[in-house]
């Protein structure tokens, strides 16, 4: 019967997919910086029979039978989660990072009530008031700016603009911005406007866990994140919060946003948290940091532009508009991915093309680091993104640089 047949033979070109973008994956250099691999365990415990079980409710009060099992991984997701970042409360159930952020919204604000937060074209997230996301058509929102000429987020300017526009909510945290947030800056200037302060770290979910990133924990009503990106727990979601929010988080994320927890994706969440907590974790997190600067600095020497001047984390945002007036973001993700480097296209800091063709690049670290490229590998990686944008319509740099990535993949596999 079908129920027992292997995958390749039930679903052969599902398989055949898996299989491909498996090779994908080994055979080029992935360097979007919300990409990373995660481990065979906490794979094994997301391919699990936890994938089965329905668990609406929280550990020790759900609304149905048999979760005992999935009541201890939860658990343990949680504790974890605690420890990590030195939180009161984690709730393990936000399905992603957005969901996470729906979460918090719900739990304290009303429909309308505004929102101050960074500007999706200067580095911020959907999630966090776009026009198109339900984010930006229930609540009022406001946006803040890096300044264009340092990258940098101008803080007088965000506390004139809180002054002016009186928040509810005041979001930290971004999806392309290379700099470290000064968490205790926002939380004073939230408190001036007597509004929450929510540091989303979906980004540096990991490197707060390593110790090697300003951890937001004190300095937040709300911390919430991804776990699938700089962490490699697995896809999923996370928040964190203070006791006195914690009953309003829950019934926020369930029944309020969510319906069934997704376990499996819970108990990779536990094994991913486990694997951070030790030695090895805290010096990838390193690594990852040390491996972006050295990007950040080699680009800077082969005439490319880093918005800010280089990164404190492990992303960086590539200018194109000065090194390349007419190359486009999308132009260079698409001749970089046609030699195995992949990369996204990016808005940079006063950006003028649309958000589909953008004048600048997104790259990250945290993929190449974790199957063991260092600093002596940044190098070689930034000469082959330079030989590629300079050289846009030579086969043969293109032929070379293919060849090298083949090379570089071959000697650092991911699953073997
Ligand atoms: N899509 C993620 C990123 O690339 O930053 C955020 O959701």
């Amino acid at each position: 019967m079908a129920f027992d047949q292997p995958l390749d033979q039930i679903a052969p070109s599902v398989s055949e997919a898996v299989r491909r973008e498996r090779d994908r994956q080994e055979s080029t250099l992935g360097m979007i910086a919300s990409e990373n691999h995660v481990s065979k365990a906490v794979l094994e415990a997301q391919g699990s029979v936890l994938t089965n079980k329905y668990a609406e409710g929280y550990p020790g009060g759900r609304y149905y039978g048999g979760c005992q099992h999935v009541d201890t991984v939860e658990e343990v997701a949680v504790e974890r989660a605690k420890d990590l970042f030195g939180a009161d409360h984690a709730n393990v159930q936000p399905h992603s990072g957005t969901q996470a952020n729906m979460g918090v919204y719900f739990a304290v604000l009303e429909p309308g009530d505004r929102i101050l937060s960074l500007s999706l074209s200067h580095g911020g997230h959907l999630s966090h008031g776009h026009s198109v996301n339900f984010s930006g058509q229930l609540y009022d929102v406001e946006q803040y700016e890096v300044d264009p000429e340092t990258g940098y987020v101008d803080y007088d300017d965000l506390a004139r603009r809180a002054r002016e526009v009186e928040p509810d909510l005041v979001v930290s945290g971004s999806s392309a911005y290379p700099r470290e947030f000064d968490y205790e800056r926002i939380r004073e200037i939230a408190d001036e406007v007597d509004a929450y302060h929510l540091a989303d770290i979906a980004h540096v979910t990991g490197l707060i866990a390593a110790d090697v990133h300003t951890s937001p924990v004190d300095h937040a009503d709300f911390v919430t994140g991804s776990t699938h990106k700089t962490i490699r727990a697995g896809r999923g979601g996370l928040i964190m919060c203070d006791e006195e929010h914690a009953d309003d988080v829950d019934s926020a994320v369930f029944p309020g946003a969510q319906g069934g927890p997704l376990m499996h994706n819970i108990a990779g969440k536990a094994v991913g948290f486990a694997e951070a907590q030790t030695d090895e974790f805290a010096a990838y997190a390193e690594q990852v940091i040390a491996n972006a600067k050295r990007l950040a600095e080699a680009f800077d020497e082969r005439g490319l532009s880093p918005v800010s001047g280089g990164t404190d984390k492990h992303l960086l945002l590539v200018d194109l508009r000065e090194s390349h007036p007419d190359l486009t973001g999308k132009r260079a993700e698409s001749l970089l991915s046609d030699v195995g480097i992949v990369v996204n296209k990016n808005t940079v800091p006063g950006e003028t093309r649309s958000p589909m063709v953008t004048s600048g690049i997104r790259v990250g670290t945290p993929a190449l680091t974790t199957r063991g490229f260092g600093e002596a590998e940044m190098d070689t990686v930034a000469e082959l993104v330079v030989d590629v944008l300079d050289n846009p319509d030579d086969d043969v740099v293109g032929d070379r640089v293919a060849s090298q990535v083949d090379e570089l993949c071959e000697r650092f596999p991911i699953y073997g």
